[in-house]
């Protein structure tokens, strides 16, 4: 079973512990360690950031950035892992400090679509065609900042000149309503998908559904990717945790809530999801507490709850579903949903 599924989860996700309150509070595993660390924990796929592949692109020129992501290239081959996605990582340089996209600067809109064309180098060197777009800063802290009409057409704008660049590849919009933004655009995959209708070439753009991002948005996750799969367009998803309203806290798959986590493989599974031969990604981080020795125990445990409900959702009596559903007794449904989780 677990050959059906490819998980795969970014460098960023093995991580130091600093949070707004506090400093790091463990050392940083280098990349090539951390490359090393993807097969042993069942993984087959790296999520990239530009600047994860190349950390100092921004100082560098296009041919060099390219031969340095065709090292890293060598460096997953060499592991028998390929790269996922790259997303440009927008929202930590200066030129990002008010959205990059959506940024009123027209420099700082420029600057973002010559990074998006280094985006889509790197992943070219890297092999794969898919863009993740994050859109973190797209949106404002207060509504009188930015002409949200306008910020929708400029978004628009750089994905159709992301798709332009390179007549290969595809994007999948991350939605988040929230965080760091106090509303950023394109909150859901509503959103993210009537966008993307729009562009020049729609077949390339659809979606990736983070747990979290959904539940921040007040919205099911599992009805948000069963979107997704209606329309062909779930391209990616960042399985976590959320314990309700407040700060993105990526916790463990299924920690929070295990009937939602059971919801979200029943889709992938009902969605024929391993068929697409997309990956399960997992965005995940440590709790602070967790020592270094077992700071990669959040990732292991994600992958090992999706596969243990996995087996959950293939195991629940169809028949006992079926003449429930037919009764429309869905008090008897929900007893015996939540009995098949507690192994009775
Ligand atoms: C933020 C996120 C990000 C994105 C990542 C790739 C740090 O809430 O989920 O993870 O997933 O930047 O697009
Ligand atoms: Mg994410």
């Amino acid at each position: 079973m677990a050959g059906e599924y490819r998980f795969s989860f970014g460098p960023w996700n093995i991580h130091e512990g600093a949070d707004p309150f506090g400093p790091t509070v463990r050392s940083s595993v280098a990349f090539a360690k951390k490359v090393r660390m993807y097969k042993q924990m069942g993984f087959d796929g790296v999520q990239f950031h530009d600047d994860d592949a190349v950390p100092d692109m921004e100082k560098l020129a296009p041919a060099q950035i390219a031969r340095k992501a065709a090292a890293v290239k060598r460096t997953l081959d060499g592991e028998g892992l390929v790269a996922e996605f790259v997303a440009p990582r927008l929202w930590e340089h200066p030129k990002g400090i008010d959205g990059a996209f959506t940024a009123n600067d027209p420099k700082c809109r420029k600057w973002a679509r010559t990074r998006s064309e280094r985006t889509a180098d790197i992943a070219n060197a890297l092999g794969t065609k898919l863009i993740v777009l994050w859109l973190a800063r797209e949106g404002t802290y207060i509504r009188e900042s930015k002409n949200a009409i306008e910020a929708h057409k400029h978004l628009l704008d750089a994905i159709n000149h992301f798709l332009e660049y390179d007549p290969e590849i595809t994007i999948a919009i991350e939605p988040k309503p929230n965080e760091p933004m106090d509303h950023a655009y394109l909150p859901t995959i509503g959103h993210a998908l009537a966008i993307a209708s729009q562009t020049i070439d729609p077949k390339r753009v659809g979606g990736l559904i983070e747990t979290a991002h959904a539940l921040l948005a007040g919205l099911d996750p599992s009805d948000e990717m069963a979107f997704a799969l209606s329309l062909g367009k779930l391209w990616s998803v960042h399985l976590n945790d959320q314990n309700g309203l407040k700060f993105d806290q990526d916790k463990t798959f299924g920690a929070a809530n295990l009937r939602g986590a059971f919801n979200q493989v029943r889709v992938l599974e009902l969605g024929g999801y391993p068929a697409t031969g997309r990956f399960v990604g997992l965005d995940v981080k440590a709790m602070r507490s967790q020592k270094s020795d077992v700071a990669t125990r959040h990732l292991s445990n994600s992958r090992t709850i999706f596969l243990d409900l996995v087996e959950k959702v293939r195991t629940f009596p169809k028949d006992v579903h079926d003449q429930c559903v037919a009764n429309r007794d869905y008090e008897a449904l929900e007893l015996a949903v939540i009995e098949h989780l507690l192994g009775k």
